[in-house]
């Protein structure tokens, strides 16, 4: 009998996954072996979904590498090794496209992980992620294990974190316009909005992962893209469009721009699921945004 058990069960990804256990944070801390050991004496799953993680955008990752990388670290070493003694059949862990070196030729593609030190401004997170790749990759050669890993671009969508300072783009612009309507207030957006970013629903997510973990198999681990990037600028003309903000776009360039771009190829993708289609950004857009004005303000980060 197949049992799923998803960490990070209650997040952005974690809440479009078909699991029959859904972690959340309250049920024990994966920084510590005890407790994760004690789960997993518990649940025994067949199938574990690794989504747990110690996520942030650009500003809550500048501020806290050392966490980032501990916390990661420590997550990511206990709930595979768990996995390993508690004879789990498959597990899927989640990776992301910040992890890639910095100064590649693009697009990036599955093959070039290692091939030079990321980006400055997420290096302690990116090096943790990398290491799950290592750590999958050792469990399946040494213990015959079928661990594999997957790697999304930006992911947004329903019960993300919309906290105004840590939270990734999306999120805290869509929080940023709601307040800046509400209270007749400039919309204040970081950076210069010329960066570029490719993003994913997150319930597209849920798909490719639910496929990902009947399917996919492979020591090498398979991005997940639409393979379409939009500039911040863009993605703020949508987010006005559909909140209904009329006042005015300030752009603030005393803070950070991140990355330039990470344009990624779905190549490989495209060649397991050729017919998977993809929510367009403004669907997905529009329904985050209904999502948070119904829910306002009972949302995580606000
Ligand atoms: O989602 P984000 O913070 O992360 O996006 P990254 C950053 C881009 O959005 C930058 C612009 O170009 C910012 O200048 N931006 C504009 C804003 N206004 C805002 C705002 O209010 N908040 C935020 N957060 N950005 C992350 C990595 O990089 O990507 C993470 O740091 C993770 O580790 C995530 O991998 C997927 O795309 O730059």
């Amino acid at each position: 009998m197949i049992k799923r058990l998803i960490t990070g069960g209650s997040g952005l990804v974690g809440s479009n996954i078909d699991a029959e256990i859904k972690l959340g944070s309250n049920d024990g801390d994966l920084r510590d072996w005890a407790q994760v050991k004690n789960i997993f004496e518990a649940h025994r799953p067949t199938h574990v979904i690794h989504a747990a993680a110690r996520v942030g955008g650009v500003g809550g990752n500048m501020k806290a590498k050392v966490e980032f990388f501990y916390d990661n670290v420590m997550i990511n070493t206990n709930v595979l090794e768990a996995c390993r003694i508690y004879n789990v059949k498959k597990v899927v862990s989640f990776l992301s496209t910040c992890i890639f070196p910095e100064s590649i030729e693009y697009p990036l593609t599955e093959k070039k992980i290692h091939l030079g030190a990321p980006h400055w401004s997420n290096y302690g997170y990116a090096y943790a992620k990398r290491m799950l790749d290592v750590q999958t990759e050792v469990y399946r050669d040494q213990y015959n294990l079928d661990f594999v890993s997957v790697i999304p671009t930006n992911i947004y969508g329903l019960n993300d974190n919309f906290n105004l300072d840590s939270g990734h783009v999306i999120p805290s612009l869509i929080h940023k316009c709601y307040l800046a309507k509400v209270n007749n207030t400039d919309f204040n957006v970081w950076g210069s909005g010329t960066p570029l970013r490719e993003f994913i629903y997150s319930k597209d997510i849920g798909k490719l992962t639910n496929w990902a973990l009947e399917n996919y198999d492979e020591s090498e681990p398979i991005i997940f893209s639409t393979s379409h990037e939009i500039s911040i600028k863009d993605l703020v003309g949508f987010i006005v469009g559909i909140i209904g903000f009329e006042g005015d776009v300030v752009w603030q360039s005393d803070k950070p721009d991140g990355q330039f771009r990470k344009p990624s190829s779905n190549k490989k993708l495209m060649s397991y699921v050729p017919d998977f289609k993809f929510t367009p950004i403004e669907v997905g857009l529009k329904e985050t945004i209904d999502h948070f004005v119904n829910n306002y303000p009972n949302l995580r980060g606000v």
